[in-house]
């Protein structure tokens, strides 16, 4: 067995011609086009002077070459960032300056932003939504086969970014074998074949999308539907062609919104998976009515890959998010030690998906990741004696809306720059579609601030979905007896 990512998902198609990925342009690429197409990409990052162990930041749209991209980057030896397209550019400025990147692929429209923001520090390379761009322009002369830079199964692969509850973002250093490991259980258990053929319509800037997705595909040499973006519709259109869906739970309310959804148009289908965000019982129980299948939902985070799942033969339960994966541990603790079972707890685990910490954050690394190896996820759950995990809450103030995380405190930042401003409160409550919306408590120094005043001068510095769907103006934030903002409180008085 290969223990390295490019030798386990890419190498072994070299020779395969069978379809891997098509778009919605109707372009379908083989797997051994594909591979071709990586080592085009891996020799244009070393002619950009990328060397093993350097970052390559990524912020491009959902392309075939963007995946062929990652492949390039792992093959060069690289360490791959994807940033999410939605960032602004102060969010950008930060990934750059903390990960010091050798190489940016930007779209074209952002070049002039990342080299402001880069100086000279890295070269910057483009890929448009149309696929042009100096990064195609220069891979198409390329050789179609590459040397691969060998690596370790404890070399980085790659940094992903996640938010962080003290503001600032953290980098989760994911190495080939947290990747492959997790890969490789998730494959095994959902049983996913070549003989699948996957709706892919998430983003490639986040580990469900990324990792749990194409990994996977890639591992078993499935066929892909690589879909720009998720639309209810063209899902709809493509159901009766495939066998595996992965989304969030906002992709499964959406589709249950559209009267097409039947037992008939599922026929061919063999597994629904959601994960990011808790899936609602009713979800998962009016999708079985419409269509009979249960839904199988997982659990993970960017710096564990994924945890648990929910038995592929066994009874999935509403609720529930199933098992730990086949060698990963999950504990459920109180001060640090195990709870009975039953108890509520915080959820810790450890196994080989668990990452090697984070970019440049020692002390960090050390709140959160044990001597002993275990993670401390922050979100608190239940165990049953037979090791059912249920997750019942977070103890970090987190909101999930349609599948991303937003952290309050980055956004009680931004507002509280807000020159008038004395102070804010982020908090989540619930949505219809996006399972929980971002609201904004603040209390003015000038009164003469409004709410539409607050939002255009807090809109800039935040990606759109992070933006509060209303500002409610207070005179004071509701506190407990210790001080501490009553987040609890402000949900309650404004869920509706
Ligand atoms: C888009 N918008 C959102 C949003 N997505 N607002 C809040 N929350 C969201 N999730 C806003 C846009 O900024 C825009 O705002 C408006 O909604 C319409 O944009 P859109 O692009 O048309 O949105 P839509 O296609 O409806 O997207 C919804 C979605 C998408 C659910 C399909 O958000 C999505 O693909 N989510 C998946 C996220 C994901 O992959 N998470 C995994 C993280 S990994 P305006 O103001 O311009 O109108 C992880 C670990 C794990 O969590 O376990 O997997
Ligand atoms: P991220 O930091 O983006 O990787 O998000 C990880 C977080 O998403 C986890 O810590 C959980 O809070 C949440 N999450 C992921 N999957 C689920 C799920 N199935 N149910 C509830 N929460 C989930």
């Amino acid at each position: 067995m290969t223990n390295t990512l490019y030798d386990a998902l890419f190498a072994r198609h070299t020779q395969n011609d069978a379809p891997f990925l098509t778009d919605d342009n109707g372009q379908t690429l083989s797997y051994a086009q594909f591979v071709g197409r990586i080592a085009q990409i891996a020799h244009t990052l070393v002619e950009a002077g990328v060397s093993p162990g350097d970052r390559v930041v990524v912020q491009a749209p959902k392309l075939i070459d963007t995946i062929a991209l990652y492949g390039a980057a792992v093959q060069a030896g690289a360490v791959y960032l994807p940033l999410n397209t939605a960032y602004t550019e102060s969010e950008a400025r930060y990934f750059v300056e903390d990960a010091t990147p050798k190489l940016v692929i930007c779209d074209a429209g952002n070049q002039a932003t990342f080299e402001g923001l880069c100086a000279q520090a890295a070269q910057i390379l483009t890929l448009a939504g149309d696929g042009s761009g100096s990064l195609s322009r220069k891979a198409d002369k390329k050789p179609r086969h590459f040397e691969t830079v060998a690596r370790g199964e404890d070399d980085l692969a790659a940094l992903l970014y996640t938010s962080g509850t003290t503001g600032r973002s953290k980098g989760a250093m994911l190495s080939h074998k947290n990747l492959l490991s997790n890969a490789q259980s998730l494959t095994e258990l959902w049983q996913i074949t070549e003989a699948d053929r996957l709706i892919h319509a998430l983003p490639i800037f986040h580990t469900h999308g990324l990792f749990v997705a194409m990994n996977t595909a890639l591992l078993a040499g499935a066929q892909v539907r690589f879909m720009a973006s998720f639309d209810a519709s063209a899902i709809i259109d493509e159901l009766p062609k495939s066998t595996l869906l992965m989304g969030v739970p906002t992709f499964y309310t959406r589709l249950l919104n559209k009267a097409q959804l039947t037992p008939a148009l599922v026929a061919k289908m063999r597994l629904f998976v959601s994960g990011s965000a808790p899936l609602l019982a009713e979800t998962h129980t009016a999708f079985e009515a419409r269509t009979g299948h249960r839904i199988l939902e997982r659990y993970g985070m960017t710096e564990t890959n994924m945890i648990t799942s929910n038995p592929y033969d066994g009874t999935r339960v509403a609720g529930t998010v199933g098992y730990a994966l086949p060698g990963t541990e999950v504990e459920i603790t109180g001060n640090g030690t195990p709870v009975a079972a039953g108890e509520i707890g915080m959820i810790e685990v450890r196994g080989d998906n668990v990452f090697q910490g984070y970019w440049n954050m020692p002390e960090k690394t050390a709140e959160e990741l044990r001597d002993t190896g275990f993670f401390i996820t922050g979100d608190l759950g239940t165990k049953t004696e037979d090791g059912r995990i249920t997750i019942v809450g977070r103890q970090k103030d987190l909101v999930i809306s349609g599948g991303y995380n937003i952290y309050p405190k980055e956004v009680e930042d931004v507002i509280n720059n807000v020159p008038g401003v004395a102070e804010s409160a982020v908090f989540g409550v619930p949505h219809s579609d996006f399972g929980e919306s971002v609201l904004a408590a603040v209390v003015l120094d000038d009164h003469a601030l409004t709410a539409a005043g607050i939002a255009a001068l807090v809109e800039p510095h935040l990606a759109r979905f992070k933006h509060p769907r209303r500002y409610i103006l207070l005179n004071a934030l509701p506190r407990n007896t210790m001080g501490k903002v009553q987040k609890n409180v402000l949900r309650a008085n404004y869920s509706d």
